[in-house]
């Protein structure tokens, strides 16, 4: 169902090409809608930094981040709800987290040349015992995972368009992060870079 072999890499399960060219074209097409009626937008941190990735969410809940440090919220900063999150999205929800409660959130990041995102933790949502969903669309990035702890061993390995990371169990705490993209290297996401949605049970 899932497709064939995960690799697992302390507790992170990675299936490599899981999604065909005609699915990743259906989810740009979501993408699409989501950022039409959501536009994308660079986080601020609470020193006043720009992120250099653009988010957006779909769902009840989106990510945000400002002077006032980051969280989840029931609006865009420009103050509408979120869209719907895709049925699609669900889909591949059942089929590869198989948990029982819905995802709540999906957050879109675009990352364009030169865009990263440092080593850090997921630890907003209520429930750390619910899964987080990750695929990646378009360019090739290369993502970093560590340990639990701070300053642990960390080891990289290449996303590329297609592929699904799944964050459960003992992997749901570990340190990752996206050192860099390699702008080029895929034509599906029409303003070029990398997309990466991750579904989060929030509550
Ligand atoms: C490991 N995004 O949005 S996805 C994030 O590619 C985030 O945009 C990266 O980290 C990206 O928070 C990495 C893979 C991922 C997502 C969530 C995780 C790895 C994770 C949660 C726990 C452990
Ligand atoms: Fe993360």
């Amino acid at each position: 169902m899932t497709g064939p072999e995960a690799i697992d890499i302390g507790g992170v399960k990675i299936w490599k090409a899981a999604l065909d060219r005609s699915m990743q074209e259906r989810l740009m097409e979501c993408v699409g809608e989501i950022a039409a009626a959501a536009p994308f937008f660079h986080p601020e941190t609470r020193w006043g930094r720009k992120m250099s990735v653009r988010m957006t969410s779909a769902g009840a809940f989106g990510w945000v981040s400002d002077r006032r440090g980051y969280r989840y919220e029931r609006r865009h900063p420009a103050g509408m709800p979120w869209p719907d999150m895709p049925s699609l999205f669900l889909e591949l929800w059942d089929r590869f987290a198989a948990f029982p409660r819905p995802p709540e959130s999906c957050l879109v990041n675009h990352y364009a040349a030169g865009a990263r995102m440092g080593l850090h933790q997921d630890r907003d949502e209520a429930d750390l015992a619910a899964p987080v969903l990750s695929i990646s669309l378009g360019d090739d990035a290369l993502f970093r995972i560590g340990t639990e702890r701070r300053g642990g061993p960390t080891r990289s390995i290449w996303l590329s368009s297609g592929d699904v990371v799944l964050l459960a169990g003992a992997g749901r705490l570990v340190h990752h992060g996206i050192d860099r993209i390699r702008p080029g290297t895929s034509r599906l996401v029409p303003w070029g870079g990398r997309i990466n949605l991750t579904m989060r049970v929030v509550t």
